[in-house]
């Protein structure tokens, strides 16, 4: 079974409107390589720039969150449908800095990852050990847990979407990342865990991605892994030529 790599910028709490679109012209053309799928998933009020940006190119535009309601008395929200109407395709989901800062639980991140697909949003579901869990010897079961807590109510054919991102949360924006061998033991049993879910088949289609510093000097030895089929990039998504060192190493 072949995948397609995927790599995606997480831009966080980062650039302007004018930042974004300025970004965007420098690697346009360039952060398009064939066979490697290229997302920027920006803050909210950059995606309609980019969306309109993005038109005719390759690169695909992704939300960092999505509330789980279509409408609603949720104020400061951003719905499925929204984004869906913008033009947007994928949504980051469970990012360890909303579970941490903004209380998002497995049940939320379930109910987010049903509404990405109520509304045709591919959604990127992050799942990831913090360090005293790894410290303890927990991180497969807390990477099982948060796993069957996204993929519950599923359909098969919506497991098969899915993009899971392995990010220890340890590792995240500290410049230390998981050696590629513990990021492949890791995601690879996950993809044991989506098979008990689902079956083999539907395992072998989900795309899982390692995520904690991952820099353009170290893109491909991760996705060399046999179960790692792409990145999700906060810091060294932000600089055009990073971005598209990230694109190529993935080739
Ligand atoms: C992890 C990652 C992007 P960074 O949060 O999701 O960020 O690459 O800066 O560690």
């Amino acid at each position: 079974m072949s995948r397609t790599p995927i790599i995606a910028g997480n831009w966080k709490m980062f650039k302007t409107v004018s930042e974004a679109t300025s970004f965007f012209a420098e690697v346009k053309g360039k952060a398009e390589v064939a066979g490697v799928e290229s997302v920027i998933c920006a803050p909210f009020t950059a995606l309609p720039a980019l969306v309109e940006a993005a038109k005719g190119t390759t690169i695909a535009i992704g939300a960092q969150n999505v509330h789980f309601e279509d409408n609603g008395a949720f104020t400061g929200e951003i719905s499925g449908l929204m984004l869906k109407d913008l033009g947007v395709k994928y949504v980051i989901i469970g990012h360890s800095e909303r579970r941490a800062y903004f209380g998002e639980t497995d049940e939320i991140v379930n109910k987010k990852t049903a509404a990405a697909f109520k509304h045709g949003l591919t959604p990127i579901v992050c799942v990831g050990e913090k360090l005293e869990e790894r410290e303890a010897g927990a991180t497969k079961e807390v990477c099982k847990v948060q796993t069957e807590g996204a993929f519950q109510g599923l359909s098969a054919e919506q497991a098969a979407e899915v993009v899971v991102a392995y990010e220890p949360i340890w590792a995240i924006g500290t410049g230390k990342s998981s050696t590629s061998e513990d990021a492949q033991d890791v995601i690879g049993y996950i993809r044991s865990v989506i098979a008990g879910l689902y079956d083999e088949a539907v395992a072998a289609k989900v795309r899982i991605q390692y995520g904690g510093s991952v820099k353009p000097n170290n893109v491909s030895e991760y996705l060399g892994q046999a179960d790692i089929d792409g990145a999700l990039v906060g810091g060294a998504s932000l600089e055009p030529a990073s971005y598209i060192a990230l694109i190529e190493g993935a080739k």
